[in-house]
């Protein structure tokens, strides 16, 4: 694991329509993620929060994409931030809000590599576009806009499309998928690992599994997209858009410890943990707890 870390919070609420996941880089600071990484014997540093700007009023809702221009210009900002951290030769974290960032993350990341993986562990497919989304809400659309589907004012962010190939994604948790979210799930082939694979495989077997499959499409980088929801609201309830059967804890600590293990995971973000639903700040706390994990926090 690259120990030179660069720390990005995106204050990020408009990708969806519940207020509150613009806190989410504060709670995740406050449930001591730097210090959590500081024993680790990381080099870190800590680029702040993005300022996001926000509308006055509800805008208008242009072709199924709920704040389409201050969503892209939030993501323009951010692709730029992590495009100068992997300039550095340094491992980029990004800490949202919703997962609409996700679009600027890979942008910023994805051209300094040629074929890099991805690995969304979400109990959504975020394959939507203003076409399919039932909801208009950004935040369901990242991953079809990182593969160059969707409204050019996203596609297009910093400057290139597609950023990565759909060959080169593994999804895992997913167990809320819309229809149209489905047929490019076939169309693409993209290799999705749902809850009911993950009961009937165990959580060991389906990590070998997904790096095995990004071992043999030879990528050269991995990022990791987690996305809170994909753990269960009985145990994190600060998410906007729960799903039951969601991962345990532990069974989400394993996996954190096998990417660990496998030396391959080169960027990663944290997403959608939303302290105003949560209790007692318990979801960032375990999210700080998944990144000591994945960042190398091991008993023996
Ligand atoms: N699929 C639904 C939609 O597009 C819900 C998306 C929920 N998204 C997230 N990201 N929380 O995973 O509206
Ligand atoms: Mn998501
Ligand atoms: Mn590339
Ligand atoms: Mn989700």
């Amino acid at each position: 694991m690259n120990k030179q870390l660069s720390i990005i919070g995106v204050p990020m609420d408009l990708g969806q329509n519940r207020r509150g996941v613009d806190m989410g880089p504060s709670a995740i600071r406050y449930a001591g993620v730097i210090e959590r990484l500081e024993q680790l014997k990381y080099d870190i540093e800590d680029l702040g929060d993005l300022v996001i700007s926000r509308p006055g009023e509800e805008q208008e809702k242009k072709d199924n994409l709920r704040n389409l221009e201050e969503v892209r210009e939030g993501n323009i900002k951010l692709a730029e931030e992590v495009d100068k951290v992997v300039s550095k030769n340094r491992f980029p974290l990004v800490l949202g809000g919703d997962h609409s960032i996700a679009m600027g993350t890979l942008a910023g990341i994805a051209k300094h590599y040629e074929n890099l993986g991805v690995i969304w562990y979400d109990a959504h497919a975020d394959l939507n576009s203003g076409e399919t989304s039932p909801s208009g809400n950004i935040h369901g659309m990242p991953l079809a806009v990182s593969i160059g589907i969707g409204h050019e004012k996203l596609t297009g962010i910093h400057g290139y499309q597609p950023k990565i190939k759909p060959e080169n994604i593994v999804i895992i948790g997913a167990r809320s998928v819309d229809e149209g979210e489905r047929e490019l799930i076939k169309e693409k082939g993209i290799k999705v690992f749902s809850m009911h694979e993950v009961d009937r495989l165990g959580m060991s077997q389906v990590m070998q599994d997904s790096l095995g499959y990004l071992e043999s499409r030879n990528v050269d980088g991995v990022h990791l997209s987690l996305d809170l929801d994909s753990l269960d609201p009985g145990e994190a309830p600060g998410v906007g858009t729960p799903v039951m059967g969601g991962f345990s804890y532990r069974e989400s600590h394993l996996a954190m410890e096998m990417l660990n293990e496998s030396e391959k995971i080169t960027s990663a973000e944290f997403v959608e943990v939303n302290p105003i639903l949560d209790e007692k700040n318990k979801t960032a706390t375990m999210a700080v707890g998944l990144l000591g994990s994945l960042l190398g926090e091991k008993l023996k």
